[in-house]
């Protein structure tokens, strides 16, 4: 359930799509808690999105919501895919669009991971 003030999850967004299996999805990792797949538009030679397979519209919900079971879960899901496409070394950034402003455009919660290359810093 989304917090109040939230808006409801909507299960015809993409990712929600992506995670029943309607529309494909470059994957990288998929386990009890988390589904991981190459950005459809990449921003960074690698740029990987990660997802949690509940139904939490952005990352205020998620963290106000989900159990510590998935939460633990998705994290460590999002370090392992990180690892397993080899940026650990040269390091990489995370990072998650929160409504209006950050110009969030899917309404399903989801970190991109981005590396490859490096990205300077600035944030915004
Ligand atoms: P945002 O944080 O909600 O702005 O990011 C959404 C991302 O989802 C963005 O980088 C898109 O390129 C990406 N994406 C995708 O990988 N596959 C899709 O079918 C759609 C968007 I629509």
């Amino acid at each position: 359930m989304p917090v109040s003030g939230m808006p409801p999850y909507d299960g015809g967004n993409i990712f929600a799509r992506i995670l029943r299996g309607e529309i494909p999805a470059n994957k990288v990792h998929e386990d009890e808690h988390a589904l991981a797949f190459h950005d459809i538009a990449p921003q960074a030679p690698v740029h990987v999105l990660v997802i949690p397979k509940g139904r939490y519209v952005s990352v205020a919900d998620f963290s106000a919501a989900a159990s510590p079971e998935e939460m633990a879960g998705f994290w460590r899901a999002v370090g392992l895919v990180a690892r397993q496409l080899g940026l650990e070394g040269q390091g990489y950034r995370v990072l998650t669009n929160m409504g209006e402003d950050a110009g969030q455009e899917v309404p399903h919660f989801h970190v991109h991971i981005l590396g490859g290359k490096p990205l300077g810093a600035m944030l915004v």
